[in-house]
């Protein structure tokens, strides 16, 4: 069986976010495949990898995108693997419309929708990682050990910059 996390964009503007995503996956040793996979541009490459989904062992979809953000939920449209919504901060709107374009799905079709930008992307990783950390004990301890470690890392008390 292949890779479980598939993290998919709109286009090649969205990496700089998304590898947020796929730096945390990476630290946490989850393999996964990226894809450029436009809701808009590429409509057939999206209703392809949706249709494929399943059958090639994907469990948790990442997907980002920015201003008509429709491929998130496009994709949870076409299958029943999680999605997770990551909204991209372009420059018009500061990603607002990326957000509303991606968080308002009707009842029956979710998407797990991170906040705006980088930190989304990352938390979109982490979300995947603990989703795949429920049948996987050692990738449960190393997310455990990446969670314990960030906590460390946060001082006491402010200091004078
Ligand atoms: C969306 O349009 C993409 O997800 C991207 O965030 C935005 C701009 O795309 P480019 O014009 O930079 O290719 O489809």
């Amino acid at each position: 069986m292949g890779v479980k996390v598939g993290i998919i964009m709109g286009s090649q503007s969205d990496w700089a976010t998304m590898r947020e995503a796929a730096a945390v996956l990476d630290e946490l040793g989850v393999p996964y495949e990226k894809k450029i996979v436009s809701a808009h541009r590429t409509p057939d490459r999206l209703w392809a990898y949706g249709k494929s989904a399943v059958e090639r062992g994907l469990q948790v979809i990442i997907a980002g995108a920015g201003g008509a953000a429709h491929l998130p939920g496009m994709m949870a449209s076409k299958t029943r693997v999680p999605v997770v919504g990551v909204p991209v901060q372009t420059r018009a709107l500061s990603g607002v419309d990326s957000l509303y374009s991606i968080v308002q799905m009707p009842k029956g079709f979710p998407v797990a929708t991170m906040a705006i930008g980088a930190a989304g992307a990352a938390n979109a990783g982490l979300m995947a990682a603990g989703i795949l950390a429920l049948q996987d004990a050692a990738l449960a301890a190393r997310l455990d050990a990446w969670r314990a470690a960030l906590s460390a890392s946060i001082p006491d008390e402010p200091q004078d910059e």
